[in-house]
């Protein structure tokens, strides 16, 4: 009986870092504040505002950039053991370009961070979260071949004026959402629909930037400030419907396009774009008569360049899909990273449901996706950098479902630490309500919800943020634990 009833309650290591994630946009408002520079962003919700489902915008958002103290408190409250923010690039360089250093933004940064080390709690910084100054992409932005030239100086500026107390660096959050959906599709700015021509070129272009910036800090800033660079990509899990060989071709494939596009380059040891997807694409390119493949090539000195250039690997995971190949019937448009892959997806009904009408609760789902990076890249140091659950706008404080979710990602995160997997740290999405993206303030995913009718944006503490509380305290996760009364200190 004993192996039944006394079941060692399983623990977060000590060193475990829990945080929570924001990104600039979602939360700083202050668009055109104290000099800070237009982004693409600003641009789009400005001037094309029907992209936004409630045609909202970011322009004052959670007023994080008056309010900086009061989410630093929330930290408090939390318990927090770190807290991953983005730079808004425009914000400190107004034109993108590092010769006009915008001293207002800089200030704003330092307070911030200076607020948070008084407090013990890491700074993660994230130095680009989908916000371009506008006159870069005037310019072409991640099409451009000089981006990566651009990229390094931001980086630069960053490094020197934040890296004596910011000790863990990411590039960038998303390649995938920053070139499928900004270059590839017509929903993310810079909204340019070039289907999959732009985000390949972008794919290219974005590992060339993250390389340099790592290695810019590898050389001149990591001996004096003893810091890590990473980058976050989002690694959904996609899995075989059935057992079938064609299904397990289909979901490699699908995984390929969604993030190892990204990830192989810089993670696997033969540091180029995944073999099977450049083979399709470049076949499916021939077909379409184009004179050269869509995805562009890495030359011998480019693979050499971006291999290996990492620290950690920031995992941004949400949930799960089922590949088929003999389902596939959809029509894509042609050419198009769907109809690269060509595969159906399908995801069961009784996963439960969010919000954002792609997020389900799927079964041992930061296992499946973490397990398969470990046995494909090694077991290298893995921070799961974003992770959440998104309710209505009406969605209130007592999030139950919010609640259920969290505890089985950290379960899952258990698992993964009981297999051996070298995870550092995990970071809910997100601290507090926020603009989020296309579906503006129409979808939740804060543990604290902010009033955005109020002009003090006021954040009030979900039951969820109790419950996250708890576990951070306790390092255990106790699934009967009810916050009773839900009032809110820090400890
Ligand atoms: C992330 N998916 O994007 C972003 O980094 C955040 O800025 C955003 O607010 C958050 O998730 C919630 O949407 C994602 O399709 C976009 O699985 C799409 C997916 C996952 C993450």
């Amino acid at each position: 009986y004993h192996a039944k009833t006394l079941k060692q309650q399983r623990r977060f290591p000590e060193d475990f870092l829990f945080g929570t994630a924001t990104a600039a946009y979602q939360i700083e408002g202050g668009w055109n504040a104290d000099g800070k520079g237009e982004n693409i962003w600003d641009y789009v919700t400005h001037n094309t505002p029907t992209v936004i489902t409630d045609a909202s915008n970011g322009d004052v958002a959670a007023d994080s950039y008056n309010n900086y103290k009061r989410d630093v408190q929330m930290m408090r409250e939390l318990g927090l053991d770190a807290y991953r923010f983005s730079i808004s690039w425009a914000r400190i360089l107004p034109d993108g370009f590092s010769n006009n250093v915008n001293e207002a933004g800089v200030k704003f940064y330092n307070n911030y961070i200076n607020e948070m080390i008084k407090y013990n709690i890491e700074p993660i910084v994230t130095l680009y979260h989908w916000d371009l100054p506008q006159k870069l992409q005037e310019l072409g932005g991640f099409a451009n071949p000089l981006f990566s030239d651009w990229f390094e100086d931001y980086a630069r500026v960053a490094f020197d004026h934040f890296g004596d107390r910011v000790k863990l660096w990411i590039t960038f959050n998303e390649p995938r959402e920053i070139c499928y959906e900004g270059y590839a599709s017509d929903t993310k700015a810079p909204v340019l629909n070039s289907s999959a021509v732009g985000a390949y070129i972008c794919a290219k272009n974005l590992i060339l930037s993250h390389a340099k910036a790592y290695h810019a800090y590898n050389n001149d800033f990591k001996s004096n400030q003893g810091g890590e660079c990473g980058i976050t990509i989002s690694v959904n899990w996609y899995g075989p419907l059935t057992d079938s060989k064609d299904d397990a071709m289909a979901a490699e494939l699908r995984r390929q396009a969604e993030w190892g596009l990204y990830a192989e380059p810089i993670f696997s040891s033969e540091g180029d774009f995944p073999k099977e997807l450049s083979r399709k694409i470049a076949l499916k390119s021939a077909e379409q008569g184009y004179s050269r493949s869509r995805l562009p090539s890495l030359t011998d000195d480019e693979k050499d360049f971006v291999k290996g250039s990492f620290d950690f690997f920031g995992v941004n995971h949400y949930t799960s899909l089922l590949v088929s190949a003999s389902e596939y019937k959809q029509e894509f448009i042609v050419p198009s990273m769907l109809d690269d892959v060509g595969a159906f997806t399908y995801v069961p009904e009784e996963w439960p449901k969010a919000a954002s009408y792609w997020l389900r609760l799927a079964p041992n789902s930061i296992y499946n996706a973490l397990s398969h990076l470990r046995n494909k890249y090694g077991n290298i140091k893995f921070i799961i950098t974003e992770n959440g659950w998104s309710s209505g706008p009406s969605g209130g404080l007592i999030d139950d479902d919010r609640v259920r979710y969290y505890r089985a990602a950290l379960e899952s995160v258990l698992d993964c630490l009981d297999d051996g997997i070298n995870i550092k740290g995990y970071m809910a999405w997100s601290l507090l309500d926020n603009f989020e993206w296309n579906e503006g303030y129409l979808e939740r995913f804060g543990l604290y919800e902010v009033d955005f009718e109020d002009p003090a944006r006021p954040r009030t503490p979900r039951k969820s943020a109790f419950v996250y509380k708890q576990i951070i305290k306790s390092r255990e996760i106790d699934h009967s634990y009810e916050p009773d009364p839900m009032t809110m200190a820090v400890d």
